[in-house]
């Protein structure tokens, strides 16, 4: 308001005077609502030869124009840490102006620095305005990329719908860039949209530009899976030889590094042609697994080889598997 004031000086004696005559009700971010028209009489009194006298003045009429204003913040408190795939970034967008205002909206995906750029899949409106991007209830909007009419002082929240590429490695990081413009139009302050504005008066632009923007940020949190695998013989005669009648313990380590987690990991091994598998000897992290298909995370046999569903897995774990074969005689 303040720059508004500075910029506005005779408009906004008027506007005080008006305000204190109850003459309009104030937004709170630009003072008088656009198109309010203020009324003003001077009148001056005077005595005529002892007899007291008043004249009037014409009356002076202001329709107050509209000030095209508009901010954008931020609504996520820090960097979103995503996987690769769906994120959304929340931001929101006020009308601090003092007329009603539809405002554009541009959401640019490859700012400078960037480590990675996203896919914008759709901008949408909070409808339900409870802040949290809900598919099939937020309006994602099409065609010219509009937020709806905000009255003075109102603000909406929009959600940025995107899609992290593979390429993203751990931790590399991305920002998005939403702007919005007053659907008037923008420019610099004071530019004037003669008739524009609503109620037929001007619209002119305030001291944002009417032209706003903020970042949201990603960090890709991506986990990664290796596979190490391992083998420990034991031969009949006490040795470490790959004879027939030897034994061979398989190990496979899986290791999660990186950010996050994995998820859905099965480890699946076949058994070596030429061996056998040792019934029971399946093993997670130590603890054996029944053979059968039940309720525990493995299975084994001969014709299907060793499976271990490990799930979700977060990055630094490591996981591990081993069984027994016999070298066939
Ligand atoms: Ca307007
Ligand atoms: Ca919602
Ligand atoms: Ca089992």
């Amino acid at each position: 308001m303040t720059n508004h004031a500075r910029q506005y000086g005779p408009l906004a004696s008027i506007i005080a005077t008006a305000l204190l005559a109850g003459a309009a009700t104030p937004a709170l971010a630009a003072g008088v609502t656009a198109g309010t028209l203020i009324e003003n009489t001077a009148t001056a009194s005077f005595d005529e030869a002892g007899t007291p006298r008043s004249v009037d003045s014409n009356r002076v009429t202001v329709r107050v124009d509209e000030l095209l204003d508009v901010t954008v913040t931020s609504l996520d408190t820090g960097p979103i840490s995503t996987t690769r795939g769906n994120a959304v970034l929340t931001f929101e967008v006020t009308n601090p102006g003092n007329g009603p205002e539809a405002f554009l909206l541009t959401a640019d995906p490859a700012v400078a620095g960037n480590d990675f750029d996203v896919t914008v899949r759709g901008v949408a409106i909070d409808s339900d305005g409870n802040g949290v991007y809900e598919e099939g209830i937020d309006q994602v909007l099409t065609g010219p990329l509009t937020t709806p009419v905000l009255a003075p002082d109102a603000r909406v929240t929009v959600f940025v719908l995107v899609t992290v590429p593979d390429t993203a490695a751990d931790g590399d990081t991305s920002n998005l860039q939403l702007t919005a413009a007053a659907a008037t139009g923008n420019g610099t302050p004071g530019t004037v949209f003669a008739g524009e504005g609503e109620g037929g008066g001007d619209a002119v632009v305030g001291s944002t530009g009417a032209l706003a923007d903020a970042r949201g940020t990603l960090s890709s949190a991506v986990a990664s899976v290796q596979l190490v695998k391992s083998v420990a013989l034991r031969d009949p005669f006490g040795g470490t030889s790959a004879v027939p009648g030897a034994t061979a313990t398989f190990t496979i380590e899986a290791r999660v590094s990186g950010s996050g987690n994995v998820a859905n990991l099965i480890v699946t091994d076949a058994i070596p042609a030429g061996t056998t598998y040792v019934p029971d000897t399946l093993a997670l992290d130590a603890g054996t697994l029944t053979d059968a298909a039940d309720t525990d995370a493995g299975t084994a046999s001969d014709a299907s080889g060793i499976s271990v569903t490990l799930g979700s897995v977060p990055a630094g774990t490591n996981r591990s598997v081993t069984f027994d074969v016999t070298i066939d005689q």
